[in-house]
C-alpha cells in the first residue's frame, strides 16, 4: 500500500529544510533570547532554546498543536460518533501541518493495526519482571527491549546517507506508535488481571483497540480514552519528555532508545506521575476525612495540612502555564456531559475551587490553578481502571505521539546533537567578581 502520510511528511520537510537553509544564512545571528542567573539555577525557565514544530504553548491561553487550540480541534479533527476527537487524526496534523480528512485517518488507523505486531521477546522479557514493578518501568524496559527492531539502526549499520535519517525515523515511530497499546495492555493485564489477556481487535481504531485489550468495554470509556490520548499529546519541546526525547534523538539515538529515555522523564513525580499522585491524594483525603463528599472547609484543612508538611499539592501549578489548563478544561466538560453526578468527580471539582486562593495566599507558587492531571484520575476511576499506578502508562502512550513526530521533524531538518555549556558556581562566583571589579 502507497504510504501517502510519509510521501507528504517527505514534501512539507524538504521544502521547510530548504526555507531553514536560506533563513539561517541570513539571519543566523538573531538573537531569541538573553539567559539570566535566576534562569540557569532555576531549571532554564522560559528560555527560548530549541526548535519544536509540532506544538506551542502560550501561558495563558494554553496550548495549540500547530495552530490549532484544543476546542477548534475539537471541532475540526475527524472524531467518533460522539464528537471526540481521534488521535490518529492529532498525529497527521502534528506530523504534516494538515488537518486530515476522514479517510486519512481510517488509513492512519489501518496502518497502526497492520503494523502492531509486538516481538515475542518483549512478552517474554515483561513476564520475566515482578508483578509488583511499577507500570512505568515496564513501560520503558518494553520500549527499549523492541529496539532490536529498528529501522534507523539498522541502515546506520549500513552506511545511510544523512539527508534520509528521516526515512527510518518515520517506519520506527509509526511502528512504535502502533504496538503502544498492546504493551500498555499487556502491562496492565498482567499486573493486575493476573496475565489474563485480551486478544486486539484490529477492526477498531488506535483508542477503541486499546479500551478493548484493557479489559473495559462501553462507548463511554473508549470517548474518554480518545480524548484522553489527544490533549496529553503534546506540550510544545521544553517539558521533561518531549525534552528528553529530543535530547536523546539529537545523538542518533533511534525512536526506541529516545521515546524509552522520554518515559523515563514523564515517570517523575513532578511531571506525568502527578496522575498518579493526584488520586492517592484525593483517596488519602477522603480516608483521613472519613468521608466520601468532604465540605471544602474540611479539603482547604487536609490541603494546609499537605502544605505544612512539605510536600506540594499534586494537580496544581505549572512551569508555563498561568491559567487552567485547557486539558483540565477539556476533561472538566466530558465529566460534565457524562458523569457530573460522580462523587470523586465533584470531589475534583470542589478541590478546583478550594486549592487555587489557598495556593496563591503562599505568595510564592507562579500558577495556582489545576493541570492537565488534576481530572484524568477521577474520570478513569469513574469507568473502573481503579489501578492509579498505572495512569503515567496512559499519559505515555499518549505523548509518545507528540514527541515522536518531532522525532521526525528533528531528522529531517538535520538537526545537530544538542549540547549547551555549562558553568559551575565557582565560575559564576569570579565572573561576578570581575565585574563588580571594572564597575
Ligand atoms: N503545591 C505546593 N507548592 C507548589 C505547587 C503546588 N502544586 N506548585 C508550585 N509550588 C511551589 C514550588 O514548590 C516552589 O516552592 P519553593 O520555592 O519552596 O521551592 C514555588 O511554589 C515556586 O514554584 P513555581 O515557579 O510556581 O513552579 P515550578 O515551575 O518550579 O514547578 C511544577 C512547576 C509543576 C513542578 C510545580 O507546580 C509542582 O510541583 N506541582 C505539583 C506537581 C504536579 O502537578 N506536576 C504536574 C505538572 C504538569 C505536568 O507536567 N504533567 O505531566
Amino acid at each position: 500500500m502507497e504510504d501517502i502520510l510519509k510521501q507528504r511528511f517527505h514534501e512539507k520537510a524538504s521544502a521547510l529544510a530548504k526555507e531553514l537553509k536560506a533563513m539561517l544564512k541570513e539571519h543566523g545571528d538573531m538573537k531569541l533570547d538573553e539567559v539570566k542567573l535566576r534562569q540557569a539555577f532555576g531549571g532554564a525557565r522560559g528560555i527560548k532554546m530549541m526548535i519544536w514544530e509540532t506544538s506551542q504553548l502560550d501561558a495563558y491561553e494554553g496550548i495549540r498543536f500547530r495552530g490549532y487550540s484544543i476546542p477548534q480541534l475539537q471541532e475540526l479533527l475527524p472524531s467518533d460518533e460522539q464528537g471526540e476527537p481521534l488521535p490518529e487524526g492529532l498525529f497527521w496534523l502534528m506530523l504534516v501541518g494538515d488537518i486530515p480528512t476522514e479517510k486519512e485517518v481510517e488509513w492512519l488507523s489501518q496502518q497502526f493495526s497492520m503494523r502492531a505486531t509486538v516481538p515475542a521477546h518483549t512478552f517474554a522479557m515483561l513476564d520475566s519482571l515482578p508483578t509488583d514493578t511499577h507500570p512505568m518501568t515496564q513501560f520503558s524496559l518494553a520500549i527499549a527491549s523492541m529496539q532490536t527492531e529498528s529501522c534507523f539502526a539498522r541502515r546506520y549499520d549500513e552506511g545511510i546517507d544523512k539527508a534520509d535519517y528521516w526515512d527510518p525515523t518515520y517506519e520506527d515511530t509509526m511502528n512504535l506508535i502502533a504496538r503502544l497499546p498492546r504493551i500498555a495492555a499487556y502491562i496492565y493485564r498482567r499486573t493486575y488481571h493476573n496475565g489474563d489477556h485480551i486478544s486486539p481487535d484490529v477492526s477498531q481504531d488506535w483508542s477503541g483497540n486499546f479500551a478493548h485489550m484493557l479489559g473495559i468495554e462501553g462507548d463511554d470509556f473508549k470517548n474518554l480514552m480518545r480524548l484522553y490520548l489527544t490533549i496529553h499529546a503534546d506540550h510544545e519541546g521544553g517539558n521533561a519528555s518531549a525534552h528528553a526525547t529530543h535530547l536523546v534523538g539529537s545523538t542518533l539515538s533511534d525512536a526506541y532508545y529516545s521515546l524509552a529515555g522520554g518515559m523515563n522523564a514523564l515517570a517523575g513525580p513532578l511531571h506525568g506521575l502527578a496522575n498518579q499522585e493526584v488520586i492517592r491524594w484525593i483517596f488519602k483525603m477522603l480516608d483521613a476525612l472519613g468521608t466520601k463528599s468532604p465540605s471544602k472547609e474540611q479539603i482547604a484543612d487536609y490541603v494546609n495540612s499537605t502544605l505544612s508538611s512539605g510536600q506540594v499539592i499534586p494537580g496544581y501549578g505549572h512551569a508555563v502555564l498561568r491559567q487552567p489548563d485547557p486539558r483540565f478544561m477539556a476533561q472538566k466538560r466530558f465529566a460534565e456531559e457524562y458523569i457530573k453526578d460522580d462523587e470523586v468527580v465533584k470531589v475534583v471539582w470542589k478541590i478546583f475551587d478550594v486549592v487555587p486562593p489557598i495556593l496563591e495566599s503562599l505568595g510564592k507558587v507562579k500558577n495556582p490553578w489545576p493541570n492537565v492531571d488534576a481530572h484524568s484520575g477521577a474520570l478513569l476511576v469513574h469507568y473502573g481502571l481503579k489501578e492509579y499506578s498505572f495512569y503515567t502508562v496512559l499519559f505515555g502512550v499518549s505523548r509518545a505521539l507528540g514527541v515522536l513526530s518531532a522525532l521526525c521533524w528533528s531528522r529531517a531538518l538535520g538537526f545537530p546533537l544538542e549540547r549547551p555549556k555549562s558553568v559551575t558556581t565557582e565560575w559564576v562566583k569570579s565572573t561576578l567578581a570581575k565585574m563588580e571589579q571594572e564597575a
